[in-house]
């Protein structure tokens, strides 16, 4: 079997989306999302101009040896763009072995290690009584685990939160990112407040998680992890930019609220040392921006080692194809922990059909061959990519702060 030919899919379906799709000599094709919210067109060009034209030829079964080629083979290593790149093609790849095999992906990752995947869901609200509102109405929906964010008192916007009755949605249209305001000490005042209420109504049995989205010093993490002890948090994410992973161990000195981080990686090295020395719980990065199925194999199974569980990112900046994988992966690994879902809207679905789905709490790769998501070709055509960006912080003085 050889690929014959390759396309790089930009469209705008409610957001922005790159697919690729690998064409082989027998008609079968795969799918892989190489979508880096903010950076979309880096990525498509990165795969056009650098990556697809030594791809064709190629046997798709050589997962392997066509990942080291992309990753050893550019000398340049690593970093988000070169990553979602490498990932595209790796996931299309898989895709192509499963489908040829006539298999669902998860037979090739190890088969089912469980019935279903276990997922978590956002709640957001403006405040503490909006924000109790939102949990209830995914508490019926029969959401088992539920991220809370919500607007803090004296700050006049907050990360994960949306307008009253809008979706929330990270990125932004428009040339320039949105402005958000931040102020640690009126955040750290308020959150332990919003956990008391939120567990008073909904008892102890809710999974609750909770994203400080890179916001905090280890010591002032330290202090929020101790603070919401009483109320058992499944995870605590993002307590700190991770550039500098041994500031987890300051974090660890002092609480046992769970920690997971990772959604801005993109090579095992951003996280061997958080790993290795067990100063975390969950680990984030996920197929797309992590270099695809291939490495994050190897990363699970480093991460199992050590008692670090996967939670992979899946936000709407996370392809309908990234998330079809990515549950693939999560039946079949062992130490797979809780899958991230926030539904993508109704013009993406329509864009992208899947054989995944949402039933009780958990969800369903579904069992087609492949990782069981496709794309409308006609219907993406009618939705060109629009300049969105990821919004920028600032402190309540301006200094420019982590989003
Ligand atoms: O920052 O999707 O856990 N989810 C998140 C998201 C991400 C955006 C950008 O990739 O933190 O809001
Ligand atoms: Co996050």
């Amino acid at each position: 079997m050889k690929i014959i030919d390759a396309k790089v899919i930009v469209c705008s379906p409610g957001r922005n989306f790159v697919t690729l799709k690998l064409i082989t000599d027998q008609g079968i094709y795969g799918l892989g999302d190489a979508t880096l919210n903010g950076r979309e067109l880096a990525v498509a060009s990165y795969l056009q101009d650098h990556l697809l034209p030594c791809l064709i030829g190629r046997d798709p079964f050589q997962t392997e040896d066509i990942w080291q080629y992309f990753y050893k083979g550019s000398y340049w290593r690593r970093g988000p763009v070169t990553m979602s790149a490498i990932a595209a093609i790796d996931v299309a790849l898989w895709d192509i072995k499963a489908k040829s095999l006539n298999v669902p992906l998860y037979q090739l990752l190890g088969g089912k290690s469980r019935e279903k995947v276990l997922v978590y869901c956002h709640a957001n609200g403006t405040d503490t009584a909006h924000t109790i509102e939102e949990v209830q109405k995914h508490v019926e929906m029969g959401y088992q685990a539920i991220r809370i964010q919500s607007g803090i008192p004296g700050i006049r916007s907050a990360y994960g939160v949306a307008g009253k009755g809008e979706r929330y949605e990270p990125a932004g249209r428009g040339l320039l990112p949105k402005v958000t305001e931040w102020s640690t000490e009126k955040y750290l005042n308020f959150l332990p407040g919003l956990f008391a209420e939120v567990r008073k109504a909904f008892g102890d049995d809710l999974l609750l998680l909770h994203d400080a989205h890179h916001r905090l010093t280890p010591i002032e993490a330290a202090r929020l992890g101790k603070e919401l002890e009483p109320f058992k948090l499944f995870w605590l994410e993002d307590a700190v930019t991770a550039e500098l992973q041994e500031g987890f161990r300051l974090i660890r000195k002092h609480t046992v609220t769970p920690l997971a981080v990772g959604e801005v990686f993109n090579s095992i090295y951003d996280c061997q040392q958080l790993i290795t020395e067990q100063l975390i719980d969950y680990i984030r990065m996920t197929i797309v921006h992590g270099g695809g199925i291939s490495p994050l194999l190897k990363l699970a199974h480093l991460a199992e080692l050590y008692h670090v569980r996967t939670g992979f990112h899946g936000a709407t900046d996370l392809s309908p194809v990234t998330m079809g994988t990515a549950l693939h992966f999560d039946l079949a690994i062992h130490n797979f922990g809780i899958q991230e879902h926030m539904p993508h809207d109704e013009t993406t679905e329509s864009v992208f059909s899947h054989a995944y789905y949402f039933e009780d709490g958990f969800m369903y790769p579904g069992d087609v061959a492949g990782h069981g998501v496709d794309i409308d070709e006609n219907l993406a055509e009618k939705y060109p990519y629009q300049p969105a960006y990821l919004p920028v912080n600032r402190k309540e003085d301006g200094t420019l702060f982590n989003w």
